[in-house]
Parts: structure tokens; C-alpha cells; sequence
């Protein structure tokens, strides 16, 4: 029975309770990614205060090294992670290669794949930005993790979730049974149950989208948003233009508000050739909250949790949010495809 103010450990607990044959080693790297969580949200708070604490150059106050926020990230993750014997491999955004759980420590059956702060550029401007996790099982045979145990299906992700540092911080997460959020509450140092059983609304009246690209769209997409802006009682256009440029933060807020998000692929940008976000730890564990919470997430061309992944940092369009938008998106893209 879930309550409001329930702590995040006493929510897994309960969601593991709900597998009789589990071991408890997700519920033992979630808490691992809770510690971490807190850790790096504490330290993204006090960034805006860099500057008044004195920390300039390479040492803070400390003398210690200082680093950019989302390697400062990355480390906390891993180090909190790598030892707990629940991996076998992890995947970063930050890291080239996909790093195996090293011999000196006990080796596990599942598979962590993150973005440790995306947005990260944002944090001068104080603006929301984010963690974003996605947890497979290993099907590689031996106790090491390989590449092909990151390559795997969204659409059989055990889990997935994301940190939002904003006015608060939310962890954001699920594991196949619906979406919960948890807001840390900073004077217990503790993630409580504060947004049960999320759902996003079947139709929202936002669109996110950065229209400084929309000449390099293809048409269906730039017929799509010119359609949003026309005048219609009935479905609530002209929609809202809300996009602030930290993934994490948009998709939050349409996925609490309703609306869509998209990030199409770039036809004039060989750098872009299909989009610039992530598939692996961030479209990918994304689309699997959104579809738990009653959503959709493609590419147009096919469902994100569908898509084979060939490469680690490969990357994807984005269209994500309400099921009624992306729906009437996927007409406009399949209408005009050439
Ligand atoms: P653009 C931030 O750099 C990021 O990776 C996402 O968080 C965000 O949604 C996107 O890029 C913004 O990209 O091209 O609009 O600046």
C-alpha cells in the first residue's frame, strides 16, 4: 500500500515484494542510485555559489580538484555503483566505452546506463537540469558485462528513471508498475513519495521544440507545429510554446502537465543526421516512463522502445509525451514522409 510521504526505500521494497523470486539486488542498486542522487544534488545546488564560496580555478576551499558538474556527476555515480556487486557493466554519456565491473569486485546481473547531468550547460542560468537512468538485465553468457548487454531493446528495460535538481529534487522512476516521483526532503536527506501513480494527460495544450531548427526539419514535422499554432476550440490550439532547453526539465513538466516534446532529426546537420539526443540513456528510459505513465515515444518512424540499439551513444528524433499528440505527430510525419 503506497502512501504519500512513503520514503523511496520503503517504495522499492514494496515493488520488489510484488517479484516473490527477487533477489533484492534492485532494490540494492536503487538505493545505491539514491545515495548518489543525493550526493550530486547537493553539490549542483551549491554551484550557483561557486563563485561567493571562493572555489576559482582548478581547487576549491578544500583543495580539492574541482570539476565540471556533470564529470563531478559521472564519478559520484560510478563510484557509488561500481563496488555494490548488483552490475555487471556500466554506460555513461561521459564515458567512450561502456566500462565492465573490474575483477577486484563482486560482478551482477544487471546493467546500468545513465546520463549523469544533461543540460549540464544550463546550471549558470540556474535552470533545471538532470539525471537519467536506465537499468537492463545482462544476457551476455560469463560473469562479465559486454557491449551487448548495453544493447538492448528499451521495450525490456527493468527499469528506468530520472533526478530532476530544480526548486526541489524529484527522482522520478519506474520499474515496469506504473510511475512514482519522490521529492527530497533535505532535512532527512530522504526521497519521499510526493507524485503517486503518474499519468500523463491524453492530450496537453504544450509543445517543446527548439523551431530555430525547424527549416532543417523534414516536412511532416514543420506541417505538424505550423498545425499547433492554428485556432481549434476543440482540441485546444493554438498550443503553448514552453521549451527550456534541459531535456530533463521539459519533459518533467509535460509529463505532470500534458503536451509533447520534440526533438526531430536534422536534415542539414551531418553532426545531427538523426536528432541529438541520446537513445540508450535518454529517449530510451524516457519513452518507457512516458509509456507507464500512458504516453508514447518515437521516432516517427517507429516507437523508441522498439529500436534495436547498434551503438552506444547513437543517437535519435525525439517525439515524446501525451498519446493524442504524438498520435496526430506520427499522421503528419507518415502524410509527408518523401
Ligand atoms: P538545443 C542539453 O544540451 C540537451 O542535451 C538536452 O537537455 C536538451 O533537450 C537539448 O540538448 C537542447 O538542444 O539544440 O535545443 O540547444
Amino acid at each position: 500500500m503506497l502512501n504519500k510521504g512513503m520514503s523511496i526505500q520503503g517504495h522499492i521494497v514494496e515493488q520488489e515484494r510484488k517479484h516473490p523470486n527477487a533477489s533484492g539486488s534492485l532494490t540494492g542498486l536503487l538505493m545505491d542510485l539514491t545515495y548518489a542522487a543525493k550526493v550530486i544534488s547537493r553539490e549542483v545546488n551549491k554551484a550557483g555559489l561557486v563563485d561567493v564560496l571562493g572555489m576559482t580555478g582548478d581547487k576549491n576551499v578544500h583543495g580539492e580538484e574541482v570539476k565540471k558538474l556533470d564529470e563531478y556527476a559521472n564519478d559520484k555515480i560510478f563510484n557509488a555503483m561500481d563496488h555494490g556487486g548488483h552490475l555487471c557493466i556500466m554506460a555513461s554519456e561521459e564515458m567512450e566505452e561502456a566500462v565492465p565491473i573490474p575483477d577486484y569486485y563482486p560482478k551482477g546481473k544487471y546493467v546500468l546506463l545513465f546520463d549523469p547531468l544533461d543540460g549540464s550547460s544550463n546550471i549558470d542560468a540556474n535552470v533545471s537540469i538532470g539525471t537519467i537512468f536506465s537499468i537492463h538485465r545482462k544476457i551476455s553468457d560469463g560473469n562479465d558485462g559486454k557491449l551487448e548487454d548495453c544493447l538492448q531493446k528499451g521495450s525490456i528495460q527493468v527499469a528506468a528513471g530520472y533526478l530532476i535538481y530544480g526548486s526541489s529534487t524529484m527522482l522520478v522512476y519506474t520499474t515496469g508498475q506504473g510511475v512514482n516521483g519522490f521529492t527530497l526532503d533535505p532535512s532527512v536527506g530522504e526521497f519521499l513519495l510526493s507524485h503517486q501513480d503518474i499519468r500523463i494527460p491524453e492530450r496537453g495544450r504544450i509543445y517543446s521544440a527548439n523551431e530555430g531548427n525547424a527549416k532543417f526539419w523534414d516536412a511532416g514535422s514543420k506541417r505538424y507545429v505550423e498545425y499547433l499554432k492554428e485556432k481549434d476550440a476543440e482540441t485546444g490550439r493554438p498550443y503553448s510554446l514552453r521549451y527550456i532547453g534541459s531535456l530533463v526539465a521539459d519533459f518533467h513538466r509535460n509529463l505532470l502537465y500534458g503536451g509533447i516534446f520534440l526533438y526531430p532529426a536534422d536534415l542539414k546537420d551531418p553532426s545531427k543526421p538523426k536528432g541529438k539526443l541520446r537513445l540508450l540513456y535518454e529517449a530510451s528510459p524516457l519513452a518507457f516512463i512516458v509509456e507507464q505513465a500512458g504516453g508514447l515515444a518515437t521516432t516517427g518512424d517507429e516507437d523508441i522502445l522498439d529500436i534495436q540499439p547498434e551503438e552506444l551513444h547513437q543517437k535519435v528524433p525525439l517525439i515524446i509525451g501525451s498519446k493524442t499528440d504524438v498520435l496526430e505527430y506520427k499522421s503528419f510525419y507518415s502524410e509527408n514522409k518523401g
